[in-house]
């Protein structure tokens, strides 16, 4: 497949960012080659600069779940746009979106707009610090809530994929303050929160652990985390950026049967344009200004182009079928994928919580950080660059998930499953 121009683009924009790229696991170093420059895309389909095409399963890292471009949400945007794009001022929009959060998330009793998953998290956490007054946080080694200082210990998604779970120019009076344990480990977390729970503020965790690719909870794991923190009034927060409306339409907390909170939302919310929430308690929402003495605030937030682009997404969602509809498509992928490995004689693990999914070039199972680090990264860099080469965009990182839309057609499915098969008959 040729991308001479994506090529030429790339060293161009060497140049004029960091590595060519605003978002680092977008450079594709972890897994060879360089990266494809996007032109356009629609449906389940993604087109490069050089005229190639492919399926997509990147989704902008996960928002698209409706498919990229759909005429709806379109043509809401458009209109939109023509009342202007942004007042810092309130809108109804804000409500209408608000409103129909809160009926798709019963833990969610107030909720504050922004305009990043990594916005939503660390508001989320100055929150909780604010309603106990205690300065702690746990969360798990591999999750990844954004990059704000004190969450880039032990981070996954990109930090996973460059094995630099510490960023540097974290101040360690910051770190110290973030206490790490290893996803599914409930006697580590028990042990901890009963010697340290005066001191801990919070919980903040992915419930699918989506930036190692898709770890699930063990049995209990969450269970547990609700039990411990409402022992001890610790505030525990749902990150659930990815695993909102894909996990299920209520997420993970409704898949799961737990109640967080708080929850911190972000990517399908915005139908693709930056948009991120936190909310939950109404007691634990009343302390951020102009309520109460936490502040937190944005020019953006709520902006109302953004507003309208989450509101027909999540429309488009709330109809009947269209979760049965994924769910078949889902299986038919896995079983797919599944049956690939095995003729191909590739040992491998496929994991999924309701359409996000990562496939492991592993024996064994992967069920936190470490065990995902042992999988054969080296191998998943070749499946990666041969899916490509033959038409199918995955994320370029083992410890990425992918994502399925409602656009992807049985032929997709069939498509991606028959060029696996090739692939991994080559690794
Ligand atoms: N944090 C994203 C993955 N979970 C990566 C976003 C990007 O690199 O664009």
């Amino acid at each position: 497949m040729d991308r001479k121009k994506s090529a030429r683009l790339f060293i161009q924009a060497q140049e004029l960012m960091p590595g060519g790229v605003n978002s680092p696991v977008r450079a594709f170093r972890s897994v060879g080659g360089s990266p494809v420059f996007i032109k356009k895309a629609k449906g389940s389909h993604i087109f490069d600069v050089d005229g190639n095409e492919y399926i997509d399963y990147v989704l902008s890292w996960g928002p698209m779940l409706a498919g990229h471009a759909h005429p709806q949400v379109v043509k809401a945007l458009k209109s939109a746009v023509e009342n202007g794009t942004s007042y810092g001022a309130p809108t109804q929009l804000e409500s209408e979106l608000a409103l129909r959060i809160m009926e798709l998330y019963p833990s969610i009793k107030k909720v504050r707009m922004v305009s990043s998953g990594t916005e939503a998290a660390m508001s989320a956490i100055r929150v909780a610090r604010g309603f106990t007054g205690r300065d702690k946080i746990i969360k798990f080694e591999g999750c990844y809530h954004g990059h704000a200082d004190g969450l880039l210990v032990k981070a996954g998604s990109g930090g996973a994929t460059f094995g630099v779970p510490d960023s540097k120019g974290v101040p360690e009076s910051y770190a110290r303050n973030t206490i790490t344990v290893p996803f599914n480990d409930i006697d580590m977390f028990r042990k901890i929160v009963n010697e340290e729970w005066n001191s801990i503020a919070c919980v903040i965790v992915e419930p699918v652990a989506g930036n190692i690719g898709c770890v699930l909870p063990a049995k209990g794991f969450l269970k547990t985390l609700r039990e411990e923190t409402a022992r001890h009034g610790i505030v525990l927060i749902f990150d659930e950026v990815m695993t909102g409306f894909r996990v299920s339409l209520g997420g993970a907390q409704a898949a799961y049967g737990i109640v967080p909170d708080l929850t911190c939302l972000g990517k399908i919310i915005g139908g693709g344009l930056p948009v991120g929430a936190y909310g939950g308690r109404k007691d634990i929402m009343s302390v951020i200004s102009p309520e109460g003495p936490v502040y937190q605030a944005g020019t953006l937030s709520g902006n109302p182009v953004a507003m309208t682009a989450g509101i027909e997404t999540l429309k488009i969602l709330s109809r009947k079928g269209v979760y049965e509809k994924l769910e078949s498509r889902m299986e038919q992928l896995e079983k797919g994928l599944k049956d690939a490995a095995r003729k191909a004689g590739v040992p491998a693990k496929f994991y999924r919580a309701g359409t996000m999914f990562c496939t492991y070039f592993t024996d064994s199972e992967v069920t936190d950080y470490e065990t995902a680090k042992q999988s054969d990264t080296a191998r998943f860099g070749r499946f990666f660059s041969g899916m490509l080469d033959r038409g199918i965009y995955l994320a370029p990182s083992q410890f990425e998930a992918g994502f399925i839309s409602i656009a992807h057609s049985a032929a997709d499915i069939n498509r991606t499953i028959k060029v696996a098969y090739e692939t991994m008959k080559t690794l």
